[in-house]
């Protein structure tokens, strides 16, 4: 296995959040993807977000499957709780560690083979089922890993590097994600962290399934003229519907915006996600006139980008099954062995 630590020293002036962190302490060792590879500035976009959200990493729980895109975790939140599951099987692990111990913020890393390929099961109960999470998935629309073949997120009619053209229909992780269930969907480009940062922080304060699709060039494999992943396909093609900042709690609203073009989503946790709206008439709480709106300007060539959809006042697995407010591991004996008088109250509730 490739490791390269990072050197330890860093200049004693960085900036540091309010937890006195820097931006090295949310960093993990050096990459080993390919220079150029749109899953690291990803990667970059996620320290940043958990930089200024003063979130300290071992609140985190990082997961991931297999591929470019799931090796990603080991290269942020060094100090996090990480694990690498199988291919695309990140969702029912992530839903068990997430059911054992709900106080971790929990993050999936994905990839569009891992989740529309062989994952495409798991994504989907996952969404559905609103388990507290954010979900990244860094679409190339190749598998990076295994040397570039198409994926199901590949658009009808996109050549390969060695052009071959593909002739099957794409899946659309953010359509699939809508009709799902998620409460919280966006699509971001691995180019514009600007838009990325916002995105994520804003994921994180979500309570339900917060689901990202992040274009993601792969430079190896689908960068040339005829790919529809290419970094400069997606800039020609992009459409933001709408900018965002977050806030963790209600703060004031300091700086200028004309009349309409800002808009307040208050989220049931009293987190604030402000839209700097692009589009007069784009509401993203508003899931049938989100989806005609994307199917429309998909038929129209246009990858849209921004906060898509959000549910503020969504439910999470936990609130839907019931469970205990404590980690499993924080139980002690009298809640785990009630006693026999309890058991027979439970059994007599289910005859
Ligand atoms: C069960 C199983 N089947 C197939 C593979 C081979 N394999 C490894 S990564 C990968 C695809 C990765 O593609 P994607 O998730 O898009 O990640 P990327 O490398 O493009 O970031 C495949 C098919 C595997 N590791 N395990
Ligand atoms: S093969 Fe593609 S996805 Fe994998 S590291 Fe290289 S550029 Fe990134
Ligand atoms: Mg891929």
């Amino acid at each position: 296995m490739t490791y390269l630590a990072k050197p330890k020293l860093h200049h004693p002036e960085l900036p540091r959040n309010k937890l006195g962190f820097t931006h090295r302490d949310y960093e993990g060792t050096v990459s080993t993807l390919c220079a150029g590879c749109g899953h690291d500035s990803i990667s970059a976009a996620i320290i940043q977000a958990f930089f200024e959200l003063d979130i300290p990493p071992h609140r985190v729980a990082k997961l991931s499957g297999i591929g470019c895109s799931s090796k990603t975790p080991t290269y942020f939140l060094g100090n996090s709780h990480g694990f690498n599951s199988v291919h695309g099987r990140m969702p029912s692990v992530l839903t068990g560690a997430n059911l054992a111990n709900r106080e971790l913020i929990y993050l999936g890393v994905s990839g569009d083979g891992d989740s529309a390929s062989i994952g495409l099961g798991q994504f989907a109960h996952v969404m559905r089922r609103g388990v507290n999470m954010v979900y990244i998935v860094e679409n190339n629309g190749v598998y990076g890993l295994t040397k570039g073949q198409f994926s199901a997120t590949a658009d009808r009619g996109s050549k390969a590097k060695r052009g071959a053209i593909n002739k099957e229909e794409p899946i659309d992780l953010v359509m699939l994600a809508l009709e799902l269930g998620a409460t919280f969907v966006a699509r971001g480009f691995s180019g514009d962290k600007a838009q990325l940062v916002p995105l994520i922080r804003a994921a994180v304060g979500h309570q339900g399934a917060a689901f990202i699709d992040v274009l993601s060039p792969c430079v190896a494999f689908n960068n040339h003229p005829g790919s529809t992943k290419s970094y400069d396909f997606v800039r020609e093609h992009n459409e933001a519907v709408n900018r965002l900042d977050f806030m963790p709690s209600r703060a004031e609203i300091t700086a200028e915006y004309a009349p309409g073009t800002v808009r307040d989503v208050v989220q049931h946790d009293g987190s604030v996600v402000r839209l700097r709206k692009r589009h007069d008439d784009f509401d993203p709480t508003d899931k049938l006139a989100v989806t005609s709106y994307l199917q429309q300007r998909k038929a129209a060539g246009e990858i849209v980008t921004g906060l898509l959809y959000v549910r503020p006042e969504a439910d999470d697995l936990h609130r839907l099954l019931n469970t205990v407010d404590a980690p499993l591991n924080a139980l002690g004996e009298t809640e785990l062995v009630p006693g026999a008088a309890a058991l027979e109250k439970f059994n007599a509730s289910l005859r």
